[in-house]
């Protein structure tokens, strides 16, 4: 790969895309395998129109030690058995930070080490600042799509496995009034 030289992105904040821009990867409900508790209802949104949950268009920066990528991630609004559509949500294999700006909607950024677990209300403006160690996975409260932007270390690399295994210690469900968090239970 060439030396990226440096450069201006554009970020045009009405339909959240980034130009010049890298790949964009689509999660549907089928790539959230195991990752809602109400499994049955997982199952019946796959086997109907398998929904877009979220999208994640990156920079053309790549993802290799010393540059620091970014991307936007924009999830969907809505709900499986009232829990709140989210991200797969991941642990960073050497534990860097990460840096979060919420741009559009109302989310969450949900994080878990491990025994404790923390919850930021995501509004545009907030700056949500993830510490190293920390498992982090992010939420749509509201009802229109919830977009941030994600700045993080290029070899940061994304370790899946860790969340399935151990968990975010809550779950996010659907309130009149924003968010309901409870203890985290395996699906
Ligand atoms: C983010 C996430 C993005 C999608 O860019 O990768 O929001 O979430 P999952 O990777 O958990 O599916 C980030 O935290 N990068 O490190
Ligand atoms: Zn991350």
């Amino acid at each position: 790969t060439p030396p990226i030289s440096p450069m201006a992105i554009a970020f045009d904040a009405e339909n959240l895309t980034l130009s010049p821009a890298g790949p964009t990867l689509t999660r549907r409900m089928s790539d959230l395998e195991g990752l809602f508790l109400d499994t049955d209802a997982w199952a019946a949104a796959v086997h109907g129109d398998d929904p877009v949950v979220y999208t994640v268009t990156s920079s053309p920066v790549p993802e290799i030690d010393r540059e620091l990528p970014q991307s936007i991630t924009t999830i969907m609004p809505g709900h499986t058995s009232g829990e709140l559509w989210m991200t797969k949500g991941h642990q960073h294999p050497d534990h860097q930070g990460e840096i979060y700006l919420a741009l559009k909607g109302r989310g969450g950024l949900l994080m878990f080490d491990g025994e404790r677990t923390e919850w930021l209300d995501m509004l545009p403006g907030t700056i949500g600042y993830i510490p190293p160690g920390w498992a982090h996975r992010s939420v749509n409260t509201g009802d229109e799509p919830y977009a941030f932007l994600a700045v993080y270390p290029g070899g940061a690399g994304h370790d899946y496995g860790w969340v399935l295994e151990h968990g975010m210690g809550s779950r996010a469900y659907r309130a009149t009034d924003g968010v309901d968090l409870r203890p985290y239970s395996a699906p």
